[in-house]
Parts: structure tokens; C-alpha cells; sequence
């Protein structure tokens, strides 16, 4: 009898109802598994509670049972929008201008992470395996070490790993490299993420680390392994998305409110590792360089906002609202504006219906673990009629979908010969490239990744429990 799964993340998405048009890839690949297993799913609750109390909320979700608890207002300010948000995703995304040092932060995440395996530690059962979820929670197998866990534990980061030059800046940076050599497998998107995470750990000083066959690592007087797991899409459930009732009249409201004019799509969350306003001015540089072709096109670009609890959020948001309004301003003749710059979400199935209507997809992050975007522009196409992806090298889709047209994302003359070329791409070529990359979308289904990355955390070599022992006095 194989034991449950106890999946762990920051924020709990697991649908009320699995069959809303609403629900992202990700929630549904883990809470079909979570059904499967009979497991948990551990996280915030997104609440918070005036004095912490070391208890979950169990509910049923869908058929997936969450453990969700309350935090205190000061850990949702040091560890989530501090040390998460403020520090640790800036600081990955190669950020370090916008990366905040506070010792408090550093404290609060420490201090959260310790509370949640409070809770979660007596939740787990002997025979369970433990999947954590991302940069937020990167301490915690350590703290649930402390508290006697022995089970597999598996880490999955979702954002890239960052240069050893850039994580040398972070206070602490051993300890939090030390912490993950409590894990018995850690997963990345790309090989790049995994290369950089295994230069750290064989070149910093003091860590005194040596690469194994097979990608495991030893430091720390430990043994970790480690594995490239590329995550992708929900393809049939995309699929269906484009085929439903909302995506058809989706597509065609966007075919009809873009008559004659060739659609270019950019899907993408409010954050400046997005190459947001880079991604602009190339357009802009487009229609500079291409008069002729000004009137043909036309940008729609869906940003919903996020964390803008965060400056560098709202600063972002301040640029983007001026630049999208100057190159209308400057660009836009009474019967054609050049940009349509939407702050608002739309539903999966809509957003299938959009990737649908466009001939191009401009998915150009500064520096991104995968971006699912890219995934997605390329399921909804037509096949007969595909549109062209153009994709920046720095995302870690690149290392698969080497098809898309590759662009560098600070260039903004790049930018704009890549938004020339998709649009003139011969049809024969459209379909070609079409095909190859859906073949790498459909290669990387989520449940690909989901399946593989278990199989592996289950099947992972392990020290003996004397070996485990050892590692565990040296942590605490
Ligand atoms: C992190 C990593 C990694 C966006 N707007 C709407 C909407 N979205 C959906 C997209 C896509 C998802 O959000 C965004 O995923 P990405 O992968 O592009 O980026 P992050 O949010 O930064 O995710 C990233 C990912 O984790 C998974 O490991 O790929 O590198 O940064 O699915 O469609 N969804 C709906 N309405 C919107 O308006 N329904």
C-alpha cells in the first residue's frame, strides 16, 4: 500500500468546484493526486488572527481535504510580503536593487516556517510523503527534522535558482542552502536552475560541498538528490477550455472586435520580472520602424494586478499605466489605438478564447522559472492556422521550446525584428514550428511532472536512519 501525499505550499489552491472554467493547471494536477492518495493539502489560510494559535482548519474542498492555518498580521508582513515577496523573489529574478535586506524579515520567515511545522508535523502520518511548495517555504523540512519527522520529504522551487554572485548578497545564505540538505529531493523546472544550485553548493566556501553521480549532493555532512522536472499544462483540460461554450464566444468576440487586424497577446500577473514595460517599448520600436504595418496589428495585453501590497508592485503598475497611455497617445489614429492594457483577470476558458484569436504571443519575462503562458498560447492555436510564439531566452521554457521565436527581452530592437518576422511567418512555417512545440507541451503535461516528481521523492535512496540521525543533530 503506497502511503498518502501531503502536498505543502504557501497558499492552498485546491478548487470548491473542479469543474469551474476558473481552476489553473497546477490546483487541478495536485488535487487529482491528493484524491488519489487520500492525502492533505497543508497551507495559509489567507487569514489572519490576532494572537497565533498552533492549529489547522481541516475542510473538505472538492474532495481534497486542506489544512489551512491563521497567521498573525506581523508573519504575514515579515515572511510573506517580507522575506517572500520582498526579498527572496526579487533576489531569485536577479533583482537585487529591488531586494530588501531587513533583518526582520529574515526573522519572520524563520519564525513562520517553524510555526507551520507546529501544525503539519502531527498531521503526518508514518508511511506519507511530504511535497513542499517553493520559495516560501524553503526552511521547512528542517524545522519538521526537529520535531522527529523522518518521512520522504520532496522540495519543488517554481521560480529560478539565482547565480551564486546574486545569492551571496542574502545574510544567511548558507543557512538557507544548509536547510535544504534536509530534503530528499529537490526539483527545478530547467537544467540551468539545477546548475546554478550545484555551482553554489560546489564552489562557496564553507559549504564544502561534492557533486555525486546522478545529480545528488553532498554537504552539510549530508546527501541530497536533485532533478530537473519540467512542469507544464493541464492539456486536456485546456483544450476543453478552448472548446467550451465561453472560449468559442471568447474567440469570436476577439475575431470580431479585431477585423482585419492581426492580434498580438501578452498574458501576464502585474511583476517586473515579467518584462512588462520592456515588452512595450519593443512594440512601440515595432510600429516606429514598420509604418506601414501600424494599423494591421494590435497589442492586448491582460495584467492582472498582483501583491500590490508591495512598493515595487505599485511603482511598476504607476510605469506601465504611463507607457501604455503615451505610446497610445502618440501612436493611436481616431479609428485603431495600438494597445489595449487590461488590469483585470479573465476566466481559463477566456483566456483560451484570446490565445486563440492571435497570430502572436509575446511571452518575454526578464527571468522566469518556466511561464506557463508560453504553454498555454501554444495549446489553444489552431492547427490549421497556428499563431507564432515569440519567447525570451531567460525564461526557463526556453531550455524546451527552442521552436518559438527566441528573442532577448532587453532589446527592444530584438524585440521588435521578432514581432516583424511572427507576423510575416509563411504558413507552412507556422505549422511546422506549431507542431513541434505543442509536442513539447504535451511531453511536459502537468501530470508528467506531478507523477514523475512523486515517483522519484518515493523511490529516492536514502541515507540509513543512524546516517539521519547525524544530519538531523548537525541542523538543529
Ligand atoms: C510561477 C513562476 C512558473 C494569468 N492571468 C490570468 C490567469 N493567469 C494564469 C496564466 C498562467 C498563470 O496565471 C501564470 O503562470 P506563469 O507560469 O506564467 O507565472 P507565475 O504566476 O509567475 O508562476 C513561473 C509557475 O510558477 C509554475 O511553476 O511557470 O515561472 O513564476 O496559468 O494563465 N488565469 C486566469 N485569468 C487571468 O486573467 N484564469
Amino acid at each position: 500500500m503506497t502511503g498518502r501525499l501531503i502536498v505543502v505550499s504557501n497558499r492552498v489552491s485546491a478548487p470548491k468546484d473542479p469543474a469551474a472554467g476558473s481552476v489553473g493547471g497546477l490546483a487541478m494536477a495536485l488535487s487529482a493526486a491528493l484524491r488519489k492518495f487520500d492525502g492533505l493539502w497543508f497551507g495559509w489560510s489567507g487569514e489572519t488572527t490576532a494572537e497565533w494559535k498552533p492549529e489547522a482548519k481541516i475542510e473538505d474542498r472538492g474532495g481534497v481535504t486542506v489544512a489551512l492555518v491563521d497567521l498573525e498580521a506581523q508573519d504575514v508582513d515579515e515572511y510573506y510580503n517580507g522575506y517572500a515577496n520582498k526579498t527572496l523573489w526579487p533576489l531569485f529574478h536577479h533583482r537585487v536593487d529591488l531586494t530588501a535586506y531587513e533583518r526582520s524579515y529574515g526573522e519572520g520567515y524563520e519564525r513562520t516556517n517553524a510555526r507551520f511545522a507546529e501544525v503539519l508535523a502531527p498531521l503526518i502520518q508514518p508511511d506519507d510523503v511530504v511535497w513542499i511548495h517553493d520559495y516560501h517555504m524553503i526552511p521547512l523540512a528542517r524545522d519538521l527534522r526537529r520535531r522527529g519527522i523522518r518521512n520522504r520529504i520532496g522540495f519543488f522551487l517554481h521560480v529560478p535558482w539565482p547565480a551564486r554572485q546574486l545569492l551571496v548578497t542574502l545574510p544567511h545564505h548558507r543557512r538557507l542552502v544548509e536547510s535544504m540538505f534536509d530534503y530528499d529531493l529537490i526539483g527545478f523546472h530547467t537544467r540551468e536552475w539545477l546548475d546554478l544550485f550545484r555551482d553554489y553548493v560546489a564552489s562557496e566556501p564553507g559549504v564544502d560541498g561534492r557533486l555525486l553521480p546522478n545529480d545528488a549532493l553532498e554537504a552539510f555532512g549530508r546527501r541530497v538528490q536533485t532533478g530537473v522536472f519540467p512542469i507544464g499544462i493541464d492539456v486536456e483540460g485546456f483544450e476543453q477550455a478552448k472548446e467550451s461554450a465561453l472560449g468559442a464566444r471568447t474567440f469570436d468576440r476577439m475575431f470580431a472586435s479585431t477585423a482585419f487586424r492581426k492580434l498580438i497577446v501578452g498574458v501576464d500577473r502585474l511583476d517586473y520580472s515579467k518584462g512588462l514595460e520592456q515588452r512595450l517599448l519593443g512594440y512601440e520600436q515595432f510600429l516606429e520602424s514598420h509604418p506601414d504595418m501600424r494599423s494591421e496589428v494590435l497589442l492586448l495585453q491582460v495584467t492582472p494586478i498582483s501583491r500590490d501590497e508591495v512598493d515595487a508592485y505599485q511603482d511598476i503598475r504607476a510605469r506601465l499605466d504611463a507607457l501604455a497611455g503615451r505610446i497610445n497617445g502618440e501612436y493611436a489614429e481616431m479609428d485603431w489605438q495600438p494597445i489595449r492594457y487590461l488590469n483585470r483577470t479573465y476566466r481559463r476558458d477566456q483566456l483560451a478564447g484570446i490565445y486563440r484569436a492571435a497570430r502572436v504571443g509575446l511571452v518575454t519575462p526578464l527571468r522566469d522559472g518556466m511561464n506557463l503562458v508560453a504553454k498555454e498560447f501554444v495549446a489553444a492555436q489552431d492547427p490549421e492556422d497556428p499563431g507564432v510564439l515569440i519567447l525570451s531566452r531567460f525564461a526557463g521554457a526556453a531550455e524546451q521550446m527552442g521552436e518559438a521565436l527566441l528573442v532577448n527581452p532587453f532589446s527592444r530592437e530584438e524585440l521588435s525584428d521578432a514581432i516583424h518576422r511572427a507576423l510575416t511567418l509563411p504558413l507552412a512555417e507556422r505549422r511546422r514550428k506549431w507542431e513541434a512545440l505543442m509536442q513539447v507541451v504535451r511531453d511536459t503535461d502537468v501530470s508528467i511532472w506531478r507523477d514523475e516528481f512523486v515517483a522519484t521523492l518515493r523511490a529516492v535512496d536514502r541515507p540509513s536512519d543512524d546516517d539521519h540521525d547525524a544530519g538531523a543533530a548537525h541542523a538543529a
